[in-house]
């Protein structure tokens, strides 16, 4: 519709902003989808840190688990004088077991969407590091951005733990392991964490906790989209729906509508049938076969590996051609 037959309609402008296309968009579509890049606004940044906490999301602490007991191999891999480029920072967390036996890491770029964490995490960083040369950036690692020119002469190193590189689906899993590739530079290693194919039971547990947290972050999604788009969901018509999809290895996270109703977003309106779902985030899981023709096909080869001894979680040296 052109922008004259809007105004005769009386429909307010979408604001000027890739959250609402994206979110008109996939409210629009069929079925309904939303970005989980999405989920991280400060509330939602919160949330995740609360889910890496649950005695059923077993990811963050089997990660940390490797990464604790692999650091010093890890470390040897790096070169002298690195930049470490974390995409998807978050806490901080994981990034500080490498730092404490790393004297290789010269400075350290956490890249993250969600510029609250990320300027909270730099200030205490930089007092617990004081040589260090921290230099956080804000920005959606999906899209071209520009690092900080005080790291250009230095050799790159890049960090993408959590296994975030499952919430892209596998073209674009592909499309993010090449543009990290040329960012990085050819000879570049990249150290990234995958979540493995796993019992059934254990995925959709660790997605469905008891105490209900993953359906707060999953229904904070509409909070947002309340607050910033002027959108009119009712949360309590909303449920969280989390299962393992055996036969695309993911697991599936959607906001399922319980009655037969209408909202508006940015003043246009969506209607939704019962049980009619938003598919809110896929969190693919490899097997070490799958993730590593995944690298292959983008460009990077195998250097080392890491798992734990349940074989839940494993982390991956990656190295770029020269
Ligand atoms: N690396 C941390 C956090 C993982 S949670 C860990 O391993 O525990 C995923 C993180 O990636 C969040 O901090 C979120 O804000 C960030 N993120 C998600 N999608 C992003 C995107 N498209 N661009 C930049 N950051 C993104
Ligand atoms: C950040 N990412 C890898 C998490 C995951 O497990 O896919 C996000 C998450 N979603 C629900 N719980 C955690």
């Amino acid at each position: 519709m052109n922008v004259q037959a809007r105004i005769a309609r009386r429909e307010p402008a979408i604001p000027d902003t890739q959250f609402a296309r994206d979110v008109l968009a996939g409210l629009a579509a069929r079925p309904k989808r939303l970005p989980p890049k999405y989920f991280y606004d400060e509330a939602g940044s919160r949330l995740f840190e609360q889910i890496t906490e649950l005695p059923e999301y077993y990811p963050t602490r089997t990660e940390l688990g490797i990464l604790t007991a692999r650091a010093p191999e890890i470390a040897r891999l790096l070169p002298a004088d690195t930049a470490l480029i974390e995409f998807g920072s978050g806490s901080f967390r994981k990034v500080r077991i490498l730092l404490d036996v790393a004297p290789a890491i010269a400075a350290y770029v956490p890249v993250d969407i969600s510029s609250e964490m990320l300027g909270e995490e730099t200030a205490e960083l930089r007092r617990d590091y004081p040589r260090l040369a921290v230099l956080p950036v804000t920005a959606d690692f999906t899209q071209p951005f520009r690092l900080p020119p005080a790291v250009a002469r230095l050799p790159h190193t890049g960090f993408f733990p959590g296994s975030t590189i499952g919430n892209f689906e596998p073209h674009d899993a592909s499309a993010f392991l090449r543009h990290a590739g040329r960012m990085l530079g050819a000879g570049s290693i990249l150290i990234i964490g995958i979540d493995l194919v796993k019992d059934t039971k254990v995925l959709n547990s660790a997605y469905e906790d008891a105490a209900g947290v993953t359906a707060k972050f999953n229904l904070n999604l509409l909070t947002r989209i309340n607050r910033e788009l002027e959108g009119t969901f009712e949360l309590e018509n909303f449920s969280h729906q989390a299962f393992y999809n055996t036969e695309r290895r993911r697991v599936e996270m959607h906001l399922v509508s319980r009655k037969r109703l209408s909202v508006t977003v940015c003043g246009r309106r969506i209607d939704f049938r019962v049980g009619e779902t938003i598919h809110t985030e896929s969190s693919y899981k490899y097997t070490v076969d799958s993730f590593l023709a995944l690298a292959r096909g983008s460009g990077w080869s195998p250097l080392a590996a890491w798992s734990d001894p349940q074989g839940y979680f494993s982390v991956q040296a990656l190295k770029m051609a020269r």
